[in-house]
């Protein structure tokens, strides 16, 4: 299996010594006790080009006793110690950047050209967080008394439990991981059954940067397993906290699943994002950015625009922009380095945007640009599609579709955009193109997400706190913030030593 994923593209050999097809726990490649495995397929070919352990509860509870056992030493370092381990584990993923860059293609039908950005952006989390590790300070407390000393510090809450979705394979792991790891907290991570092969392959450089055993671990699963795999690292003793980034409906059970034993937790879930432009608006700014946001990983994206607001007087001319650059789109397998737009990762995926486009033309959508599976590339792949006459009773109206699909809804005031903006109970990212200055104050005051774009459709970078309000989630990641979910403040009162 492993020899026909590299025969199949010489392209990704040289990622040949990242592929494993172990997992990895406590500093040792493991199988699952049950000795069973299941297979990644590239889903731009159907190729299967990898072989993984399909884990139950029994191996993920060794996982978590090792995580534990790592954490007493792994959280009485020093910043600094933690900091330069995790430096090296940053330059040996930047130095293996095009190898990692190759996994994440082949194993998510992600464009190698924004596999090569996800890369980057992944990486540059954990160096962030490996130079945030020296600088999570504490707080003197003027005392009330000349006879108490009052600190507060902040402190590791201890073994961090991480489930990763399939849609950015290296960055969500290294988003959630650097911060724990910083933090003080070992990890016990478990990536989508779609993308495991980023994971392991980031476990085995750090293995390599000398990351003490235990501190990283990487169990896979596949889908029949998650559920029981989820149950026990939120129920279970070992765990202090859960950072979850996937849907609301399995977000929302794991909350309920922790609430029994109060654990932290973190969601990263579903968006429904706005994207809005204004009479006032550079319409080729406006559709520029309008490509990138819906167009990027195949719509595959929280932050995703899932529905396009257009002013009425600019609607037609908006529509006209924005097709003629949908049209240039260039389809196909990832590895190619011309293609931009390339397959839904499952069958799942795929049924979701094709049911979502059959119920939206149904219902009076009219499709501008595509509205169709593209057959011709293979079984996963749909059109870049562009729909106009949206209506609130259309399913990709109120649900992200997470696919290649441009919905377009007319708005004649700002407030009547607005009100259509925050009419869902998501509020991740929204974005709106003005250029019209009291406006951008007022319309970023109002929009109920945790992220705005104004003028500009990619948002999201190490240095910024990324995550949403409503049904979208709780805490944040990146920036100086992301370490809040990993710490506890402790207070100590120290009184009179005489
Ligand atoms: O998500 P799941 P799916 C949204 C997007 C997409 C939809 C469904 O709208 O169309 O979710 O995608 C693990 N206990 N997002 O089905 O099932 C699973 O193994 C514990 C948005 O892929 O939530 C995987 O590791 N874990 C999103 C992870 O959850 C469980 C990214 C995500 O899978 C589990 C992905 C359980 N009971 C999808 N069931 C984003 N916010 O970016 C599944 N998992």
């Amino acid at each position: 299996r492993l020899s026909s994923f590299a025969n199949s593209r010489n392209l990704v050999q040289r990622a040949m010594h990242l592929l494993q097809d172990k997992a990895y726990v406590n500093g040792e490649w493991v199988t699952a006790a049950s000795k069973k495995t299941f297979e990644v397929k590239n889903p731009a070919t159907g190729e299967v080009v990898g072989c993984v352990p399909d884990m139950g509860v029994e191996d993920v509870q060794k996982a978590l006793e090792a995580a534990k056992v790592a954490y007493e030493s792994w959280h009485t370092k020093t910043g600094k110690e933690r900091s330069e381990l995790m430096k090296r584990w940053y330059y040996l993923m930047d130095q293996h950047h095009e190898e990692l860059s190759k996994l994440v293609c082949v194993e998510s039908g992600k464009p190698i050209c924004e596999s090569r950005g996800e890369v980057t952006y992944g990486n540059n989390f954990v160096e962030w967080f490996a130079e945030e590790a020296r600088r999570i300070r504490g707080e003197i407390i003027p005392s009330p008394s000349n006879n108490k000393k009052m600190l507060v510090e902040r402190q590791a809450i201890g073994v961090a439990a991480l489930i990763t979705p399939w849609n950015f394979p290296h960055a969500m792991i290294t988003r959630k991981a650097a911060a724990a790891m910083a933090s003080g907290c070992t990890c016990v991570i478990k990536p989508a059954e779609d993308s495991p092969l980023t994971a392991l392959a980031s476990a085995k450089l750090a293995e390599e940067a000398g990351i003490p055993k235990g501190v990283f671990n990487v169990i896979t699963s596949d889908k029949p397993n998650a559920s029981a795999v989820g149950k026990l690292l939120c129920t279970s003793d070992l765990v202090a906290g859960i950072s979850f980034t996937g849907s609301t409906e399995v977000g929302k059970l794991l909350f309920t699943q922790c609430a029994a034993g109060i654990k932290r937790v973190g969601l990263e879930l579903g968006g429904n994002a706005p994207f809005m432009v204004f009479s006032s608006a550079d319409l080729d700014a406006a559709a520029s950015g309008a490509l990138a946001c819906k167009f990027r990983n195949c719509g595959q994206t929280c932050v995703s625009a899932n529905r396009f607001l257009i002013q009425e007087d600019i609607h037609d001319e908006f529509v006209e922009k924005f097709a003629q650059k949908i049209k240039c789109l260039n389809m196909g397998n990832g590895i190619d380095e011309k293609v931009n737009v390339g397959p839904l990762v499952n069958k799942a995926q795929f049924e979701k945007v094709s049911k979502m486009v059959e119920d939206a033309v149904a219902k009076g959508a009219k499709v501008i640009l595509g509205g169709k599976p593209a057959t011709a590339y293979g079984e996963l792949y749909y059109e870049p599609t562009l729909l106009t006459h949206i209506s609130s009773d259309m399913e990709l109206y109120k649900e992200e579709v997470f696919g290649p699909v441009a919905t377009l809804i007319k708005f004649k005031t700002e407030e009547e955009g607005l009100a259509i903006a925050n009419g869902t109970q998501r509020g991740l990212a929204g974005y709106f193109y003005s250029q019209d200055v009291s406006q951008i104050f007022r319309v970023y005051n109002k929009l109920e997400c945790g992220m705005v774009g104004v003028n500009e459709g990619i948002i999201s970078a190490a240095e910024a706190p990324f995550g949403g309000i409503k049904e979208s989630g709780l805490g944040r990641e990146g920036s100086h913030h992301g370490i809040e979910d990993y710490t506890y403040y402790k207070y100590i009162c120290i009184g009179s030593l005489t």
